[in-house]
């Protein structure tokens, strides 16, 4: 057996951009138990709740294990030859602006330097694009305009150290669990302030000390008027701005004109003059300061200069790249970083170069590449656009799922539809994008099979390795890549493995580059593979015969070629739609605590099933009764794009005005849900990044006549038209449903789906339209489809423990049908801790019997005393409680 086979394995967590260090012991049959590292500096150990359940989506079910074409088997060697010979055909016929690549930030830097070097060097296309687009591309233009350069000048130690950490537009309580606990801790053992803005109240409100609801899309006015503010009250670094800066004045100006006195600053942010004037307090008097922003900034109409409002407040106070001081953007994806390294963006071409004439026949020279891209290509949506249009003919999909989470996905859908040439470079055989029409399916090796680097938030780079074979035919994505480009003639294509790609990586990053460029790793460039699997986690840049540089900037040395830092003068907020009379409220869209995107993964993993079991549309109580909503009831959401029609859940902490879906679920996991359908494609002019978090919709009631929920042993194919979620349990899947068709009918659909397996029996109830069928198969369930005119969520968890058990006792079979819920016992409410299955029920009964605070709540019921990613609700619902004393603020 391979060494890497035994023993425990350093890699690193797949999800999100805190990049945490992880330590995998495999069992040797398929499973493995995962912990943190205690070595590795993002985390010390500490993992979240979705990389503490990383062993349970390791599984092989789903997974595609052999390339297709036209969803028929084939071999490596065809499938190669059959996207060779469709790449050339298109190049000849319409020339290489007619071939398209979309990636993702979650590749690894390896992966992503191999397509990115194939298709702009050697295929000629400047289209390369990569889910980056909807995610940091507003963060890389803002860092670009002001230190012309894509840097992050701060690293996570600056969270330990500052006085005062500001929040913008990120639900790190959820989406980057680790680092808001890291905050947490500072907060506790330092006294440092949190300031959460974001117009909703979500889990990171729990543990902030100031929280800023400020109106969806006018966060550069709150940054406009603290510069403002900064420079009347003569709190800015002259020295700094002098020495290092240029354009100040200008932006200063601006700044004034878009936030010229409190009053019109309070009125058009919806924020309190109280609560402004404090956030500008804190900001003069807590020297270090850390502001981290993410998609609540960067998902905007105009969120290039919302970075740029946030990034000039902190040049003009010279706190950049020192401890405890610095702009710091949270990158979502494992390789979000590492991708924008490899120049994976469409306006970059690699090693952080862009495209000047001296940039591009440097790179065509390292390179070799005899058809070098000429130019910036199309930026994601554009992209799809020209797939629309019939301008690009071949599209490569790799590490992305763009028909749940391109905007108006409908559209993009439709779109793939069109191409000559589609291929999909998957790890999973039914997602959405390979639905949607993929002639050549190529299986990629995932997370535990796959070897490379990665880059989170704070320039580190860290190493993922394998400790699981990969399965079937499945190779890692740059070999896919390798394959084609060896078949097409390419030469400098035939790599060894990841080191090698590595090494050519590093080199080019320090190629005639003599401290020019920020990106480089020349220190590296000549690691030998040994040194490559050693390899321990460092900050860029490295350059040859110099330390790693943890932060940048403290005295100046921007990358621009005067060297300095740029203010500058934002344009006026604005959104790029308001409400109308037809869609008159707005639509934000995010992530929930448990689950990745669209589930391939974390979709797989019973403990993170429960948590927010679907998507549920959250608004006011105001706009609800409104608009004729209840709790519990259902809502069709419509675009001038599209329609879902969600569960509603009533949120006070909703702004009026505003609803909110998370866009996890697509038609693998459910029917009628697939938020992207609605969200508008709108970009902003500069990144090209998309306004996901800002859609005029209309939301109106939808009756339905019928609810239930089926449980099956393996997944069951449902019709479109039926509103549902799936569920995965530790031994099959749950599916909650609804439908405006009567019980009975409804009842008549399904039961047919179930099959005649097993001891089957049934209950109708015509009068009160219940009706249940179940099969048990030595006493054991196996189907059960239960169809009522409402939702009865106890009598559904009950089911639910039912369905887990091997063997039903007579009385818990009788039971079963005889349509009495009095087994069934209480609705416990939602699942707040995943990883002990604590509900909310039983932590609302920990606090009446005394444990008044989150650490006394895990003493009784365990809540909150693994991972910690729940912690934060807890502590909102101990807020929440009644007859307890609003907590104590600290300024
Ligand atoms: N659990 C989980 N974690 C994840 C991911 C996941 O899928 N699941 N994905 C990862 C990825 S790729 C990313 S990019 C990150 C995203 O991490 P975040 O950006 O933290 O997550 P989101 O939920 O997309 O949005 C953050 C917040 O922006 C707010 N917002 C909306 N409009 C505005 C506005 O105009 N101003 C302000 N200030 N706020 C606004 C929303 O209300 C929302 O609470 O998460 C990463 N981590
Ligand atoms: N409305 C709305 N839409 C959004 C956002 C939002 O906030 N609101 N956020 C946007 C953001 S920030 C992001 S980052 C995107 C994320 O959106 P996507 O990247 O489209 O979502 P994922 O589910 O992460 O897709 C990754 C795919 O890669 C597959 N995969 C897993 N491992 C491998 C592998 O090793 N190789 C290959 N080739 N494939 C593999 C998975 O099965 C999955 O299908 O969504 C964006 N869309
Ligand atoms: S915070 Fe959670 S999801 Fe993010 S890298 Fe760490 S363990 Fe993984
Ligand atoms: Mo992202």
């Amino acid at each position: 057996m391979d060494a890497r086979l035994s023993g425990s394995i350093k890699t690193t967590c797949p999800y999100c951009g805190v990049g945490c260090g992880v330590v995998v012991s495999p069992d040797g049959n398929g499973s493995a138990a995962v912990t943190g590292d205690t070595d590795h500096p993002a985390n010390h150990g500490r993992l979240c709740v979705k990389g503490a359940a990383l062993g349970e989506t390791i599984g092989l079910e789903g997974r595609l294990l052999y390339p297709t074409i036209h969803r028929q088997r084939a071999t490596w060697n065809q499938a190669s030859a059959f996207i060779a010979d469709g790449l050339k055909q298109t190049l000849e016929k319409y020339g290489a602006g007619a071939i398209a690549f979309y990636l993702s930030g979650q590749l690894l830097t390896e992966d992503y330097y191999v397509a990115n070097k194939f298709a702009k060097g050697f295929i000629g296309t400047p289209h390369v694009d990569t889910n980056s687009r909807l995610c940091m591309a507003s963060s890389v233009a803002g860092h670009r305009r002001a230190f012309g350069s894509d840097t992050v000048p701060n690293t996570y130690e600056d969270l330990d150290e500052a006085d005062l950490i500001i929040l913008a537009g990120s639900n790190a309580a959820w989406c980057h669990p680790v680092l808001y606990q890291r905050m947490q801790t500072a907060r506790e053992t330092r006294g440092a302030i949190l300031v959460n803005i974001d117009p909703r109240v979500t889990a990171t409100s729990a543990g902030a000390d100031l929280s800023l609801p400020v109106a969806a899309g006018m966060d550069s006015v709150l940054f406009s008027f603290l510069l403002s503010e900064l420079a009347r009250r003569q709190k800015t670094d002259r020295a700094f701005i002098a020495a290092h800066t240029s354009s100040f004045d200008a932006a200063l100006a601006r700044a004034h004109e878009i936030a010229p006195d409190l009053s019109s600053v309070a009125a058009r942010t919806s924020l309190s003059a109280e609560d402004i004037a404090r956030f500008v307090d804190l900001f003069i008097h807590r020297e270090r300061v850390v502001t981290c922003y993410s998609q609540g900034v960067n998902q905007s109409a105009q969120g290039t200069d919302k970075v740029n409002a946030i990034l000039n407040c902190h040049l003009a106070t010279g706190r950049i790249g020192k401890p405890g001081c610095g702009p710091l953007s949270l990158t979502g994806q494992p390789n979000a970083m590492g991708g924008r390294e490899v120049g994976g963006l469409a306006n970059m071409l690699a090693a952080h170069m862009g495209y000047t004439p001296q940039e591009r026949e440097r790179v065509a020279r390292f390179w070799g590449a005899p058809h070098l891209a000429g130019g910036e290509g199309r930026k994601a949506v554009a992209m799809f656009d020209a797939v629309a249009r019939g301008a690009i003919k071949a599209l490569w999909v790799m590490h992305t799922n763009p028909a749940v989470t391109m905007p108006r996905a409908d559209g993009v859908r439709a779109a793939m539809k069109k191409l000559d040439l589609f291929v999909v470079s998957e790890a999973m055989s039914a997602t959405d994008t390979n639905e949607a029409g993929a002639h050549v399916l190529l299986p990629a090796s995932a997370w535990g099979e796959k070897d490379g680097t990665v880059t989170n938030s704070e320039r580190r780079i860290s190493r993922q390795r394998p400790f699981l074979p990969a399965p079937g035919d499945a190779r890692p994505d740059w070999e896919h890549i390798c394959l084609v480009a060896r078949r097409m003639g390419y030469a400098g294509f035939d790599y060894e493995g990841p080191a090698a790609i590595f090494r050519e990586h590093a080199a080019l990053s320090a190629f005639e580059n003599d401290g020019s460029r920020d990106f480089d790793i020349g220190a590296v460039a000549d690691i030998d593979d040994t040194g490559y699997q050693a390899l321990t986690p460092f900050h860029w840049p490295w350059r040859k015969g110099a330390k790693p540089q943890d932060r940048l900037f403290a005295a100046g040395g921007f990358f621009a070629p005067d060297g300095r830092a740029r203010f500058v003068a934002i344009s006026p907020p604005h959104l790029a739609h308001r409400p109308s009379a037809a869609y008159p409220l707005m639509l934000n869209t995010g992530r929930v605590r448990d689950h990745w995107h669209t589930m391939t993964r974390t979709g797989k993993a019973p403990r993170l099933a429960r948590h927010v079991s679907e998507p549920l549309l959250a608004l006011n109580p105001d706009d609800a009764a409104h608009h004729g909503l209840r709790s519990g009831g259902y809502a069709r959401v419509e675009s001038a794009h599209g329609s879902v029609t969600l569960r509603v859940d009533i949120d006070p902490g909703l702004p009026a005005g505003m609803v909110f879906a998370p866009f996890h679920w697509s038609a693998a996991t459910g029917g009628l849900v697939r938020v992207d359908a609605v969200v508008q494609d709108d970009v902003d002019p500069l990144s090209g990044q998309p306004e996901s978090k800002a859609t005029p919709v209309a939301v109106e009631p939808v009756a339905m006549a019928s609810e239930g929920i089926l449980l099956s042993r393996h997944p069951l194919p449902l019709p479109a038209w039926l509103q549902h979620v799936r569920l995965r349990l530790a031994d099959g899947e749950a599916v909650f449903f609804a439908s405006t068709r009567a019980p009975a009918a409804l009842q008549a659909v399904l039961a047919n789906l179930t099959g005649e397996n097993g001891n089957r029996a049934s209950l109708a109830d015509h009068d009160t339209g219940h009706f249940r069928v179940a099969s048990l198969q030595a006493d054991r369930l196996e189907t059960a489809l239960f169809v009522a005119p409402q939702r009865e969520e106890a009598l559904f968890d009950w089911l639910i423990d039912m369905f887990a058990k091997d063997k039903l006792t007579t009385g818990e079979q009788k039971a079963l049908l005889a349509g009495r819920t009095a087994d069934a016992g209480p609705d416990l409410g939602p699942l707040l801790c995943s990883c002990f299955a604590v509900r909310r029920a039983t932590i609302s009964e920990a606090f009446t019997s005394g444990a008044r605070d989150v650490d006394a709540i895990g003493a009784l019921t365990k809540a909150g005393t693994n991972c910690g990613s729940c912690r934060p609700e807890i502590k909102a619902l101990i807020n929440a409680m009644p007859g307890l004393a609003a907590p104590p603020v600290n300024a």
